[in-house]
């Protein structure tokens, strides 16, 4: 055991910029008047959209992120860097773009393609934090079983999703019973709460992560019944199947692979699957509740930095896609974020500063006085944090591939969001977000943003090279 641990540190150490002197910080051993180490709570949710009340949304009912969001600070344009799990969720935990970890699809686990990367809550093990899962955090089961010092779950080959099964599934909404104590995501919030209990005296990083929204989406009747169908507009480019717009290039829509896969969406029934996506979405911000609730009634909330993050984007209906997979759109990529780290000036306010989700890794290492491993792409939020209008100079990228192969890269300033498929020959689209918040218009030939498309090319050239 005290080998296997060894053999699994030993990379970090050499890896680290800080070593001894951060590990002699050990809890066990840390003298009475050292600093307390913050802790860190990070809750995922699966599939989210930022369709929550404090990102102006209308009709859905989030009150505990909304809470949170008002006592830290909430990202108005954060973006993933894939819009599927996976990649997705390995580029953020491993700090680095898809294109570095190689992962573009649900099946490759990134520690079999980089036996050295350093994953987040890996580093946080070394430095001598208490590194406990619950919930989904990677990728179905491709655990990095090894970085959890509780909760890691042994590894197992993944195996593609049955199609027959995938489309039996696809037009389903799921009414749970009571508060839905039956379902995994209500468990996930009760082991959470233990784990607080279990652990309130030590440095922690508890990572919490809920399912849903992910499809089909789930909620105890309640929650079904606090939206009317009726109420539920339907988006602006809406569409019954997937829907490639005139001008626009061919592979910005790809076929639905989570809802209506089969078949048109007709509208009542796209009104009814939204409603039910947002009763999701309110049932898992009463999950995260119950989980901060506990944080504040232990006494935890002045010394724990809460992230906030959902995985991807979701399209509901825009385009006529019903899923997340291959959309380099604004609805496709754009996530909720909110980072609420105690102290931090800018708590309350929102950034409209373009960040991503790479970026976490680095922000979370900055605010626990953690010197940054060897290897990370994204940029520290500390200066938003502090002053949410800082100056900030970094762009957001996405990609979207199949397989082995990238097919697309978008790049999002904050005006702007200009996507390349198959690096220019499939077309290009480009949206100017001051006037086209919906994205309805390309751009891309138009001679009057001929000097916009030029620089964002640049930067992708720049970001990917020449591909
Ligand atoms: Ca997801």
């Amino acid at each position: 055991m005290i080998t296997t641990l060894t053999r699994w540190l030993l990379p970090v150490l050499a890896l680290a910029a800080c070593t001894h002197e951060c590990l002699a910080q050990a809890p066990a051993q840390a003298p009475a008047q050292a600093p307390r180490k913050l802790n860190v709570l990070f809750i995922m949710s699966d599939d989210m959209r930022p369709d929550l009340g404090c990102y102006g949304h209308a009709t859905v009912k989030s009150p505990n992120i909304d809470r949170l969001a008002a006592r830290g600070v909430r990202f108005d344009r954060a973006y993933c860097q894939f819009p599927l799990c996976n990649p997705s969720r390995s580029s953020m935990l491993t700090g680095r773009h898809p294109t570095t970890t190689g992962v573009l699809n649900n099946l490759d686990f990134f520690r079999d393609l980089h036996s050295d990367f350093i994953s987040l809550p890996q580093y946080f093990r070394a430095m001598g934090y208490l590194t406990l899962r619950v919930g989904k955090i990677y990728h179905g089961s491709l655990d990095d079983t090894d970085s959890w010092t509780e909760g890691g779950e042994q590894r197992k080959p993944r195996k593609p999703v049955d199609p027959k099964q995938r489309i039996k599934n696809s037009d389903r909404i799921v009414e749970l019973k009571g508060d839905g104590e039956a379902h995994g995501d209500y468990k996930t919030a009760t082991k959470t709460i233990e784990l607080l209990n279990k652990y309130k005296d030590r440095p922690f990083f508890l990572a919490c992560g809920f399912t849903r929204p992910h499809s089909p989406p789930t909620a105890p009747k309640k929650f079904m019944d606090m939206i009317d169908p009726r109420a539920v507009a339907l988006p602006k480019n809406f569409a019954p199947r997937p829907t490639v717009p005139a001008g626009y290039p061919k592979g910005c829509v790809t076929g639905n692979g989570d809802l209506f896969i089969q078949r048109d969406a007709s509208e009542a029934e796209a009104r009814d699957m939204i409603r039910a996506y947002w009763a999701s979405v309110s049932w898992t911000d009463w999950n995260v509740g119950r989980v901060l609730a506990e944080l504040e009634r232990l006494g935890l909330a002045d010394n724990t930095i809460v992230v906030f993050w959902g995985d991807h984007g979701y399209h509901l209906g825009e385009f006529g896609k019903w899923a997340k997979h291959g959309s380099l759109f604004e609805i496709g990529t754009r996530v909720p974020l909110i980072v609420a780290a105690p102290g931090a000036k800018g708590n309350g306010k929102a950034s409209s500063r373009p960040v991503q989700s790479l970026d976490i890794y680095p922000t979370l290492c900055e605010l626990c006085g953690l010197d940054l491993p060897k290897g990370l792409e994204g940029h520290s939020l500390k200066p938003l944090l502090d002053n949410p209008a800082a100056k900030w100079d970094h762009p957001a990228f996405s990609v979207y591939g199949n397989a082995k192969k990238v097919i697309g890269l978008a790049v999002r300033t904050e005006r702007y969001r200009y996507a390349e498929y198959d690096t220019g020959p499939g077309g290009a689209m480009l949206f100017d977000h001051a006037n086209d918040p919906h994205e309805l218009r390309n751009l891309a030939d138009d001679p009057a943003v001929a000097d916009v498309r030029r620089e964002l090319t640049q930067m992708l050239r720049k970001q990917f090279g020449t591909r």
